[in-house]
């Protein structure tokens, strides 16, 4: 059974934070796939809804506030703004860009809680949570980061590991440390109501393993597979904290629910919204119908870091609700990448879409078909300006424009835009509208498993089956000799312009109006794909309009330097300084015995990363000091070099080895190292003052 072959849908992408600009990694990540997923159901004239939104709710948001300055609800209502504009201008297609600030929104999602509090399924725990006591705030997600105990990379929330995607409990973290104060939480006691995700683990593995092993995308499956292994633990749904959904519960003042509770929530409560709005009735896109045949087909696009929320924490809310209907599947995508480096947006590492939409005014199908080019659809992806500018310059412009402004203009010189008859078909025009006719079948096959990049190859794939017919076929030579002959190379030519224009829809939006419009036909839905005859005999085609043009080399600088200047900054922006120390009298400072010393040997201390022990000329004697640089030197490349060491140190036992005395080193805020040593070379034993 072909996913088309549903009765009504219910897409969702993944709700933005309103807590800054949208970027590329976005677009890529849930944005244009399930655009591109929605326009193509929609040309085949299915019931659809394709519901956003920001959320609104969580740390993300008063975390941001704190850092600009300006309350939650500013920041909420300024980016809100700013991300709902550059989606429209954008184009994807949503039906309604809703908030989770929305009164109807927080209704819902205290009635679901109501819903599972009244049928008992919370657990109910008084436990140990972190608390900030400069803040006097406990700190719940994104409030503490630490070390991940699963992937031992540094600055995973609370609720998340960012890099190895793992879900993770405060409590889970290794070195705690409040971003609020910067200091080292304490614990205290606090009453929260959690979801036995233990509880349901059964029927998880059940619904997700089993059912839907040959339906999700491996990465999905994969990373869900990995947490029921390692067993569910039950996740509390309320935080103590004062911005978001009031838990409806006396006994709880105070309290909020969790995020992940009410953002997925959100979904529902957009489609209420649209309903209203619309006159349909929002109970037929989520709840479960008597014969489930009469049930809407769910589909969440979202990012890999969404993934356990939308297969196991949502799907577990809806299970233990009862009367909801549950993803049919979640076509999560992989991170892109920006130039060699992470996106991301407290280091200004991106490319921010409102800048885009400045930067490059009406060339939104550009960055979409670039993006669409490269989905992080199996794995990590990388964008670079200058493959951006290689696709578009030599895909679109010189393929596909260049093929339909060659049949436009032919057309307009020879004919007077008129799409005519000519002599009959040869073999070649034949085998060419057969394969014409073969397109839509492949891209309908890969659109309808998540395959976007391969769906958006094989449409190119027509544009170059037409872009090669002209060439071969010569109508620009064949004019002087055989004018019918050209009438028919230009009728076929146009019956694949006419193609294109239906194919490009779901991929390139504007440019399929414009398509449609120098045509001067009425937009085709996807049936009428594959159709050699779509353009009658004697059809006036309308204006010639250029479809795309060139990026210049010097649009790709400015965005090089762009990045460029934002990484500078950046570096400029966090080179902390220590604290100055307390003063000390001249006395003890002249109690150290600093000297010019040379390196003679140097060796790793077995078994250490970070030990070398070196041989040291100090003019006063050879001696042996144990120094912690083997991170930033190999032995090799300081033997000979001059350095200033403290001799009257005390001896000291490291790794066995008695050490006497101490190099000078220069260490800058990423703990980076360097000697300090004289500007030229001095004689050793010369004393450093
Ligand atoms: N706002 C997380 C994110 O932006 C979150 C998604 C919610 S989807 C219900 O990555
Ligand atoms: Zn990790």
């Amino acid at each position: 059974m072909s996913i088309l072959d549903k009765k009504r849908y219910t897409i969702t992408s993944a709700l933005p934070y309103a807590n800054g600009p949208l970027h590329i990694g976005h677009l890529a990540g849930a944005y244009i796939p399930g655009d591109i997923f929605v326009r193509y159901l929609r040309l085949n004239q299915k019931d659809v809804v394709y519901v956003c939104g920001s959320d609104e709710h969580g740390a993300a948001i008063t975390i941001r506030a704190k850092k600009e300055g300006i309350t939650p609800q500013q920041i909420i209502d300024k980016y809100n703004k700013q991300i709902k504009e550059s989606f429209e201008e954008f184009g994807i297609s949503f039906d309604i860009y809703h908030r989770t600030s929305e009164p109807i929104h927080h209704q819902l999602s205290q009635d679901f809680f109501l819903n599972l509090y009244n049928k008992g399924e919370f657990v109910e725990k008084f436990s140990e949570q972190y608390y900030d006591e400069e803040y006097h705030q406990f700190l719940a997600d994104r409030y503490i980061t630490g070390t991940c105990p699963n992937c031992k990379s540094e600055g995973a929330y609370g609720d998340q590991c960012e890099k190895c995607g793992t879900s993770l409990s405060p409590t889970d973290l290794i070195n705690p440390i409040s971003t609020l104060s910067g200091k080292t939480p304490v614990l205290k006691e606090t009453k929260h109501w959690y979801l036995p995700l233990d509880k349901y683990q059964p029927w998880l593995e059940k619904w997700l393993i089993e059912g839907k092993k040959n339906i999700l995308k491996s990465n999905v499956f994969g990373q869900c597979q990995s947490w029921l292994k390692s067993g569910l633990q039950p996740r509390s749904m309320t935080r103590d904290l004062d911005w978001g959904v009031d838990v409806p519960l006396e006994e709880a003042q105070g309290k909020k629910l969790y995020v992940w509770l009410d953002a997925p929530i959100g979904y529902i409560s957009a489609t209420k919204q649209w309903a209203i709005d619309h006159g349909k009735n929002w109970e037929d896109y989520w709840k479960t119908h008597e014969n489930p045949a009469d049930d809407a087909t769910l589909i969440h696009f979202i990012g890999k870091d969404n993934i356990v929320f939308h297969c196991i924490i949502f799907p577990a809310i809806l299970h233990a609700h009862g009367d909801y209907i549950l993803p049919e599947n979640i076509p999560a995508n992989e991170f892109l990448n920006l130039e060699g480096d992470k996106l991301s947006t407290s280091r200004n590492h991106a490319v921010w879409l409102h800048e885009y939409l400045q930067e490059f005014p009406g060339k939104q199908d550009e960055l979409r078909y670039v993006l669409t080019s490269i989905l992080p659809e199996t794995s990590d992806a990388e964008f670079t300006w200058k493959d951006f500018q290689a696709r578009i310059n030599n895909e679109l412009v010189a393929i596909f424009g260049n093929f339909v402004n060659r049949v436009m203009v032919l057309s307009h010189k020879y004919f007077d835009g008129k799409v005519l008859n000519g002599s009959p078909l040869t073999a070649v025009d034949q085998s060419v509208l057969d394969e014409l006719k073969s397109y839509p079948a492949t891209i309908k096959s890969s659109l309808e498993q998540f395959r976007f990049r391969e769906a958006l190859a094989e449409f190119m794939n027509v544009a170059r089956l037409g872009n090669k017919y002209l060439a071969d076929e010569e109508p620009w030579k064949v004019i002087k000799t055989d004018e019918e002959r050209v009438k028919t190379i230009l009728n076929v030519a146009s019956q694949i312009v006419a193609n294109l224009a239906i194919l490009a829809q779901p991929f390139l939006p504007k440019t399929a109006t414009k398509l449609f419009e120098m045509l001067n036909f009425p937009q085709g839905n996807w049936s009428d794909a594959g159709n050699e005859g779509l353009i009658e005999n004697g059809h006036q085609l309308g204006e010639v309009q250029l479809l795309f043009d060139k990026i210049t080399d010097e649009q790709v600088e400015f965005q090089l330097n762009k990045l460029a200047e934002a990484k500078l900054k950046n570096l400029a922006d966090n080179a902390k300084v220590a604290p100055a120390k307390e003063n000390i009298s001249f006395d003890d400072f002249v109690k150290m015995d600093i000297r010019v010393g040379t390196i003679l040997a140097a060796e790793k201390v077995a078994k250490t990363k970070k030990l070398l022990k070196l041989t040291i000329d100090t003019g006063i004697d050879n001696r042996t000091v144990v120094s912690g640089i083997a991170e930033f030197f190999s032995p090799e490349e300081i033997v000979g070099r001059q350095v200033s060491i403290l001799v009257n140190l005390e001896p000291r036992e490291i790794k066995g080895i008695t050490s006497q005395g101490m190099i000078l080193m220069a260490e800058d805020a990423d703990g980076r190292l360097d000697f300090v040593r004289p500007d030229t070379a001095i004689k050793v034993g010369s004393t450093v003052r």
